[in-house]
């Protein structure tokens, strides 16, 4: 890594090609979770923000790479926040005991395991589990609580010595976290290194069709590497010598695909329900500039919309204040130019981002208490739900506190 704290790539992740094109320039950004105080404000860096493309393989992704040390050691996204995310993997637990048959003797390991929001509730069905995560305070809650957590990046050096101290994994887990990594090759090699005899990777990725086609422009931050297709992913696998054995369709982030590899020497399974999948879901459209330059138009159109409204609205007298402060709010913060001139504050459960400002915006993030504590002519009269993939789980809260806000997304 540079100097700068980051580099640009010349060649495609997964194919190596070097025919990569720019889809959007979203400008100079802070860190999308790099929340700070006021002290740290003078020493705030700013990254380079760039989507491309890859016009042989067709897969999306940063054209930049930022070193991992500065985004995953002192991390403050803590999964377990948000309760609809908690059934989420309490169903995946069930799911996955079922279908492979999981229960006490065996080993479910989870990369980038955060709080142990997903090794809970295996745990709870009698399967031994080991979590990995390189945020140091969130790992070492994690182990507090009971989930042994190995503080470190994933690498085959730490598939070996799970393998050699706990035994081999029959199901190795990454949600949310194979789009965070330029390490796609390295990672894959040390989940086979883990894996039992008849032994399945799960993985869990934002998927890059809900992505364009919804304009969810703000998913956009240098924690997300890779913007994931069934097709860069089915390259990636055959690459590695994995098939993938099974592609679904999940409703988190705003539409994710779970998908199940298995060791390409342990199945005979061709992969039908890729190619009906890529099919189906007219991943064709990725080979061409269309739907991308659709993507950038949309986005300029609605950062002008916004803009306008929110300036508009404060010219008139009203007042905005957020709810959740998601990395992915702070995209489109910094996008819009929107300082806490406009959005006065930002209420998050949180407890790690209360009393940190939003990088790059600078606005205070507070805890429920301060909103309920505003007197009625104080109230707010929108909160931008920053967090819109639990817009009606915040705005059904926001109804029981008596607010009659009217809730937006940004
Ligand atoms: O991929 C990633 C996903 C899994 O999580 C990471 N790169 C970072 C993170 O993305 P995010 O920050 O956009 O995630 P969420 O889950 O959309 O964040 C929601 C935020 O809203 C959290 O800070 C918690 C907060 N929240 C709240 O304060 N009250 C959420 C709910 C539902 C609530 O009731
Ligand atoms: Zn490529």
């Amino acid at each position: 890594m540079s100097q700068q704290g980051y580099h640009i790539i010349e060649k495609c992740r997964v194919c190596g090609s070097a025919g990569l094109s720019k889809v959007i320039d979203l400008g100079m950004q802070p860190l999308a979770n790099a929340f700070l105080t006021e002290e740290e404000i003078p020493e705030e860096k700013l990254f380079p923000l760039t989507l491309c493309r890859c016009r042989d393989c067709t897969h999306v992704q940063l054209r930049e790479t930022v070193d991992p040390e500065l985004m995953f050691r002192n991390y403050v996204y803590v999964s377990s926040t948000s309760p609809t995310f908690v059934s989420h993997f309490e169903k995946f637990a069930e799911d996955m005991v079922a279908r492979l048959g999981l229960g006490p003797g065996s080993l479910v390991v989870d990369i980038g395991s955060n709080d142990g929001i997903l090794l809970k509730p295996f745990q709870e069905r009698g399967c031994a589990v080991m979590g990995v995560d390189p945020a140091v305070q969130i790992a070492s809650q994690a182990t507090l609580s009971g989930i042994t957590t190995l503080c470190e990046f994933f690498t085959r050096d730490t598939a070996r010595r799970i393998r050699e101290d706990v035994g081999p994994a029959n199901l190795v887990t990454a949600t949310n976290v194979f789009a965070h990594t330029e390490e796609i090759y390295p990672i894959l090699s040390a989940v086979k290194d883990l894996l039992a005899e008849g032994g399945v990777f799960v993985i869990e990725v934002p998927y890059v069709m809900s992505f364009l086609n919804t304009g969810l422009f703000d998913t956009i931050y240098h924690e997300h590497i890779s913007y994931w297709s069934a097709r860069a992913l089915h390259a990636a696998a055959t690459r590695a010598g994995f098939r993938i054995v099974r592609v679904e369709k999940v409703t988190t982030h705003g539409g994710s695909i779970r998908v199940t590899f298995k060791p390409s020497d342990q199945t005979d399974i061709v992969d039908e329900d890729v190619a009906r999948f890529i099919n189906e879901q007219v991943e064709d459209s990725l080979k061409s500039s269309d739907i991308f330059e659709r993507f950038h138009r949309a986005v300029i159109v609605r950062r002008d919309k916004i803009v306008k409204f929110v300036k508009q609205e404060r010219e008139r007298g009203k007042r905005f204040v957020g709810y959740g402060a998601p990395a992915k709010g702070n995209t489109a913060l910094n996008f819009y130019g929107l300082t806490d001139q406009d959005i006065e504050f930002i209420v998050d459960d949180s407890s790690w981002k209360q009393s940190l400002l939003t990088p790059g915006t600078h606005i205070p993030v507070v805890d429920l208490d301060y909103l309920l504590s505003l007197s009625p002519e104080e109230h707010p009269h929108y909160v931008a739900v920053l967090a819109w993939n639990y817009f009606e789980e915040i705005q059904q809260k926001l109804k029981e506190h008596g607010f009659t806000a009217t809730c937006i997304t940004l």
